[in-house]
């Protein structure tokens, strides 16, 4: 079933170039930019440039192209943040996650010890 997208989101106005983002990289698919709250010393979200709510949205709806470039995107943004000591990826989707922003993302967290997923 197609999702419905709200195009007033603050990420569909961050790739308007409505408001500011502090870019860490973008592709013709992606752009990744830090987290306004950061969870830990780096803390960086990733998103698709097609509008999609959600990670079942995105795989059910994108392109393989998009698809492709997303993935790619991720594996570019690992490499260039540079995080030997390991890192955390986590996507919210659906209510019992309380995911804020209805434009799929992940959080892409490192820079010290995330401890358990669930504290
Ligand atoms: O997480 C949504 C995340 O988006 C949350 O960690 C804050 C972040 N956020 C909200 N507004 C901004 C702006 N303007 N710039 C950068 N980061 C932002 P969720 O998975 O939806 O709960």
């Amino acid at each position: 079933m197609s999702k419905q997208y709200d195009s007033n989101n603050i990420f569909a106005k961050i790739l308007r170039g409505e408001i500011p983002n502090k870019t860490v990289l973008e592709t013709d698919h992606a752009l990744a930019f830090y987290d306004i709250h950061p969870q830990a010393p780096v803390h960086v979200l990733l998103i698709p440039k097609g509008p999609y709510v959600d990670f079942g949205h995105f795989v059910a709806e994108a392109s393989p192209e998009e698809q492709l470039g997303f993935n790619a995107a991720l594996a570019q943004l690992v490499a260039t943040l540079d995080l030997p000591t390991g890192f955390r990826v986590i996507g919210n989707a659906g209510p019992d996650s309380n995911q804020e922003v209805p434009h799929f993302h992940l959080h892409l967290l490192g820079g010290r010890n995330l401890g358990p997923l669930l504290p």
